[in-house]
């Protein structure tokens, strides 16, 4: 029923400094472009549109200057994440459900952390879904390549390394067993073992070949409080096979197919859990002729309700969620 919608709050997040490759400042307009505020609206959703965050002023301060060495880019990303941390927040006070439309993976250091804040004060559990080719679990003092799109998970457990990043604001850390790794198939070796201690859920696509996006999904929501969580769903463009999207800096063979992608965020929309979303990675620089674009868009509608390109269901009947079949 489109009046028990939420709203949907939109942020444009034009950041680039925590990736390797120039661009995903663009994913925005891209986005944009290709019509996810209309496709919303389209929903029935009231959609409104935040723009763009502006490129903050950043500086080397001394409080950044341990990480400066093993850190790309650290300056700009600290005040970025720092700027997004508190608009996001705003945002969360005021808004229904926001999508963080990015902008490069590093974004989430921002936004999940703001989420986390307002989970604390209504008494939320939150639950991150990591939806990626990577597990962005490095740390300064493991990361293989300086950028900062691969710590963000790190940074949002807590890694007390990387807290000088929001530059005193405080937010709870995510306990490591409400962190959920999706799709994953690239993860460096020093990440492999901090992962595993850290007791990070996974389901890398060893076990999606095997089991199938649609079992692991439904054991992911199964394990959830329904009545006190709040999902947030980070969803990287190179989840997604570079064939069907190739606007990434760093795509990886054997990701997701564009069936295996919408039956992942329309599983995530019939929890009803989700209650908040990063977009990210998007590089319209590298896409063709914008598929990249309008397939994120896409996903985006589809995990808020329906695809815009796709008309999926036909009425067949779904295996319920629940295993007494109640819903
Ligand atoms: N693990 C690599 C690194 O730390 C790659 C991270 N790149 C990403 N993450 N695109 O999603 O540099
Ligand atoms: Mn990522
Ligand atoms: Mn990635
Ligand atoms: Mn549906």
């Amino acid at each position: 029923d489109a009046q028990d919608l939420p709203s949907v709050a939109l942020l444009g997040i034009p950041l680039e400094y925590g990736a390797g490759a120039r661009g995903t400042l663009m994913g925005p307009a891209a986005l944009r472009t290709a019509g996810l505020p209309q496709a919303l609206a389209g929903l029935g959703y009231g959609v409104t549109d935040h723009g763009d965050i502006a490129a903050p002023d950043y500086a080397l301060t001394a409080d950044l200057q341990p990480l400066a060495e093993r850190c790309r880019n650290v300056a700009e990303v600290a005040a970025w994440t720092r700027v997004i941390h508190d608009r996001a927040y705003e945002v969360l006070q005021s808004d229904g459900l926001p999508i963080f439309m990015g902008g490069d993976h590093s974004l989430s250091m921002g936004s999940v952390s703001a989420v986390a804040r307002r989970c604390r004060e209504q008494d939320r559990d939150l639950v991150v879904l990591w939806v990626d080719a990577h597990s962005d679990f490095n740390t300064p003092e493991t990361t293989p390549s300086g950028n900062m799109h691969g710590m963000s998970v790190a940074f949002l457990c807590g890694d007390p390394s990387l807290a000088p990043l929001l530059g005193g604001r405080s937010f709870p850390p995510v306990p490591t067993s409400r962190v959920h790794l999706f799709g994953i198939r690239s993860i460096d070796a020093q990440e492999r073992e901090a992962i595993h201690a850290h007791g990070l859920g996974c389901s890398d696509m060893r076990a999606i070949d095997e089991f199938g996006v649609s079992v692991l999904m439904r054991q992911f929501l199964e394990g959830l409080d329904p009545e006190r969580t709040h999902l947030h769903v980070s969803l990287d463009v190179d989840f997604l096979d570079p064939h069907i999207a190739p606007g990434v800096g760093t795509t990886v063979p054997g990701g997701a197919t564009y069936r295996e992608a919408h039956l992942v965020m329309e599983l995530l929309h019939d929890s009803g859990l989700v209650g908040s979303v990063d977009l990210v990675e998007l590089n319209p620089f590298l896409d063709e002729r914008g598929k990249s674009a309008l397939l994120m868009a896409d996903l985006a509608s589809s995990l808020l309700g329906r695809s815009i390109l796709l008309r999926r269901e036909v009425g067949t009947r779904r295996p319920s969620l629940k295993p007494n079949g109640s819903n």
